[in-house]
C-alpha cells in the first residue's frame, strides 16, 4: 500500500474535555504523521455543508449543532494506508461497538458525540483536505 493522506477532526466533545493531545498521541503511535493541524470553530453553514451527505438523516440537526458547539481541531494525517489505518484507530462509529484500544472506545461519549471524524475514501479525503487547508499548510 502506498503513502496516503487522510483528513481528521477532533470533535467538540473531545476538545472540551482536553483530549486533543491524547487523541493526537493515538494517531502518532499508529504511525500516522500529523502534517497539518489547526483549531477552528465551525459556523452552522460550514457544518451543514461538510455533513451535506447526511442532510436527510434524522440526526442531521443534532450533528450539525454538536459540531458548532465548541472548537474542533482539523488535521491531515499521512502514512502507509492512512485512510484505513485511521478508521481502525478511530474504531466503530458507536463507541458501544468499538474495539478495545480505539479512540472511540476510550473517549467517545455516544454515537453522536464520538470524539473523531476520519475520511472514508481517497476521494472524500482529498475533498475534505482541500476544504480546510491550502497546499502551503500541508508540511509532509
Ligand atoms: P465520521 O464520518 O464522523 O468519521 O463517522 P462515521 O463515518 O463513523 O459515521 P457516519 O455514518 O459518517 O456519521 C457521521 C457522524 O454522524 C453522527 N451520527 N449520529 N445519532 C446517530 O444515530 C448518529 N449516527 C451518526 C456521528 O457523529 C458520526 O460520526
Ligand atoms: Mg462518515
Amino acid at each position: 500500500m502506498a503513502i496516503q493522506r487522510t483528513f481528521s477532526i477532533i470533535k467538540p466533545d473531545a476538545t472540551k474535555r482536553n483530549l486533543t493531545g491524547a487523541i493526537a498521541a493515538k494517531f502518532e503511535a499508529a504511525g500516522l504523521r500529523i502534517i497539518a493541524s489547526k483549531r477552528i470553530q465551525l459556523s452552522l453553514a460550514q457544518a451543514q455543508d461538510f455533513y451535506g451527505v447526511h442532510s436527510e438523516r434524522p440526526f442531521f440537526g443534532e450533528l450539525t449543532e454538536f459540531m458548532i458547539s465548541e472548537p474542533i481541531v482539523v488535521q491531515v494525517l499521512e502514512g502507509e494506508d492512512a485512510i484505513a489505518k485511521n478508521r481502525e484507530v478511530m474504531g466503530a462509529t458507536n463507541p458501544a461497538d468499538a474495539a478495545d484500544g480505539t479512540i472511540r472506545k476510550e473517549f467517545a461519549l455516544s454515537i453522536g458525540e464520538n470524539s473523531v471524524h476520519g475520511s472514508d475514501a481517497p476521494e472524500t479525503a482529498a475533498e475534505e483536505i482541500a476544504y480546510f487547508f491550502s497546499g502551503l499548510e500541508l508540511v509532509g
